[in-house]
């Protein structure tokens, strides 16, 4: 009966595919700034029957019967969120970082209402209103900067732009800015211009949740993130807000942007929140952050130009083009990707290559932490690098990191 079949039965090229994306993950050194490696326990909680259920509505107030146990999943979720980060109301139901921020502008903008963010590429998000990406498409939008000599958000210019544009929400967060925010002077440019603070931390949930990286809480009506990254709990999002606005955000998640929620990663919340709150995770955040300025001090000594000169969180962008004016983004990650080192190009301040060239690199810290790396390992790594970029046809160098890479797969396996 095929309903009680195993999935290698039922369908053996799944299962394969399967298997040989986790060979892949555990033989290669994953340095994606936004993944990680989820805790056993995550994958049991996501791969379990509360996939099964459908829950509209929240706790206590479903418009379907049999969600006692969903709302006790849910509630847990929402209350270690409050606690974790001090918030007044969490939602924990959005599907994506994404749909997070979908939920706060659906909250207080109305369409054509004006929002100012971080250009995409200067580190900011599509979501924070691109114009390929509904935000950019509903609302409008104009973007600050940062420094082109410098590389931080020049917040003098910020708030010059914030007064001429008056605007109804003024967004910080990024996906590629290696520098903490200043979301205290964010906020009070906000309230000079009687517009709200969304701080969309989808990178450094975890950071923040663990104290290494200041929370924005104070200076922001919204907090948005993503569950999977830093935080290394269930895929997708949630939103943070002061009591006064709860009702509006859940109304705007639901029924306004999404349909069920996916109780299964609502499930895979609950149990990385319930990680996030160890003294393990502490450190483990702590680690992050120590060995993505490992990382850093090593490029400078190899000569390497880093965006904004260094790092104060999980990942730092390499500028390409004054080491390596020939060699783009899109070679650079494939070089690195042949001998098992996974990093994504990307775009840098002042670019002048297309988002599928670009002429920078991301690297991040957490799933090679989350493995076991301390700073003696980032060494190493840093060094196979810059060894591979500096001599992108030497096949001896290759075949060197390549086994490198290997030997060090082997001594810190992910799941064993
Ligand atoms: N895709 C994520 C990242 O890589 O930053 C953002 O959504």
């Amino acid at each position: 009966m095929a309903f009680k079949q195993s999935l290698e039965q039922i369908d053996p090229n799944t299962a394969e595919a399967i298997d040989l994306e986790r060979e892949r993950q555990e033989s290669t050194l994953g340095m994606i700034a936004s993944e990680n490696h989820v805790s056993k326990a995550v994958l049991e909680a996501q791969g379990s029957v509360l996939t099964n259920k459908y829950a509209e509505g929240y706790p206590g107030g479903r418009y379907y019967g049999g969600c006692q146990h969903v709302d006790t999943v849910e509630e847990l979720a929402i209350d270690r969120a409050k606690e974790l980060f001090g918030v007044d109301h969490a939602n924990v139901q959005p599907h994506s970082g994404t749909q997070a921020n979908m939920g706060v502008y659906f909250s207080v903008l109305e369409p054509g209402d004006k929002i100012l963010s971080l250009s995409l590429s200067h580190g900011g998000h599509l979501s924070h209103g691109h114009n390929v990406n509904f935000s950019g498409q509903l609302y409008d939008v104009e973007q600050y900067e940062v420094d082109p000599e410098t590389g931080y958000i020049d917040y003098d210019e910020l708030e010059s732009h914030a007064s001429e544009f008056d605007p109804d929400i003024i967004v910080s967060g990024s996906s590629a800015y290696p520098r903490e925010f200043e979301y205290e002077r964010i906020g009070d440019i906000a309230d000079t211009v009687d517009a709200y603070h969304l701080a969309d931390i989808a990178h450094v949930t975890g950071l923040v949740a663990a104290d290494v990286h200041e929370s924005p809480v104070e200076h922001a009506e919204f907090v948005t993130g993503s569950t999977h990254k830093t935080i290394r709990a269930g895929r997708g999002g949630i939103i943070m807000c002061e009591e006064e606005y709860a009702d509006a955000i859940d109304s705007a998640v639901f029924p306004g942007a999404q349909g069920g929620p996916l109780m299964h990663n609502v499930a895979g919340k609950t149990a990385g929140f319930a990680e996030a709150q160890t003294a393990e995770f502490e450190e483990h955040a702590e680690q992050v952050v120590a060995n993505a300025k490992r990382l850093a001090d090593v490029f400078h000594e190899r000569g390497l130009s880093l965006v904004s000169d260094g790092t104060d969180k999980h990942l730092l962008l390499i500028d390409l083009r004054e080491s390596y004016p020939d060699l783009t983004g899109k070679e650079a990650e494939a070089l690195l990707s042949d001998v098992g080192i996974i990093v994504n190009k990307n775009t840098v301040p002042g670019e002048t290559r297309s988002p599928m060239v670009t002429s920078g690199i991301r690297i991040g810290t957490p799933s090679l932490t989350t493995r076991g790396f301390e700073e003696a390992e980032m060494e190493t790594v840093a060094d196979l690098i810059v060894d591979v970029l500096d001599d992108p046809d030497d096949e001896d160098v290759d075949d060197r990191v390549d086994s490198r890479v290997n030997e060090l797969c082997e001594e810190f396996p992910i799941y064993g």
